[in-house]
């Protein structure tokens, strides 16, 4: 059964990879799985439509016949245990890359997160000047601490895993800020992730949604 995403009919970035959809394509390019989209709006994502799917009135949503889920983490989850490529054979290495999804999402996102907060959301704040320079310390931390655990390899833990689909994507929205680039290994990973045909593929399936006419019902 071929799975539904939501996407976004307008994306922020005009669907240069940031919207978190793009973590799902991605993950179903790596498994070589076909999928479709459906495209909405900002307005249809807070009705009652899309809040059966989500509760929270976002995107991306994933429907595989009865089946519904609703955050990017746990879709990719769900399409690594189903299909091969995404999670290691062996139980010990399977658990190491969740433990890399799981650190991804819950450790080194969140500060990303807050940089966007402090700037787009809130940058015109009277105290944002003051902020600004903590939220990036709290992120160089996790940076400094990542780029030390992954030193030279390819990979966060052997062969490339959701673990890594889920690292690449967080860090991927800390580029415009420069801030990648100081720690050159985190810079050539994250590069390393870009340069993967299915993330091509998946960058490629996202762009189109705003350079040609998409199909939306
Ligand atoms: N933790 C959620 C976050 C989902 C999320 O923030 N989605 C954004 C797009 S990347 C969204 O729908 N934003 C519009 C909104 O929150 O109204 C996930 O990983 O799926």
């Amino acid at each position: 059964m071929t799975p539904i995403i939501t996407v976004f009919e307008q994306s922020p970035d005009r669907g240069k990879g940031l919207a978190r959809d793009m973590r799902v394509r991605w993950a179903l390019e790596e498994a070589g799985r076909p999928y479709s989209v459906r495209l909405v709006s900002f307005k249809a994502m807070k009705e009652p439509p899309h809040l059966a799917l989500h509760p929270f009135g976002q995107i991306p949503t994933y429907e595989e016949g009865d089946l519904v889920l609703f955050e990017s983490g746990a879709i990719v989850f769900h399409i690594a245990e189903r299909h091969a490529g995404l999670l290691p054979q062996d139980a010990n290495g399977r658990a190491r890359a969740i433990t890399w999804m799981f650190a991804a999402l819950n450790t080194v996102e969140p500060p990303i997160l807050d940089l966007q907060t402090a700037k787009f959301l809130e940058g015109d704040k009277p105290w944002t000047g003051e902020r600004l320079p903590l939220v990036k310390d709290r992120i160089r931390q996790r940076l400094g601490d990542l780029s030390v655990r992954l030193g030279d390899a390819e990979w966060l833990d052997g062969a490339f895993s959701a673990g890594d689909l889920l690292m690449v994507h967080a860090l991927l929205r800390l580029k415009p800020s420069g801030m990648l680039d100081e720690y050159p290994n985190l810079a050539a990973y994250v590069a390393r992730g870009e340069a993967r045909p299915a993330y091509e593929r998946a960058f490629a399936a996202q762009l189109a949604v705003f350079t040609r006419k998409p199909r939306t019902w």
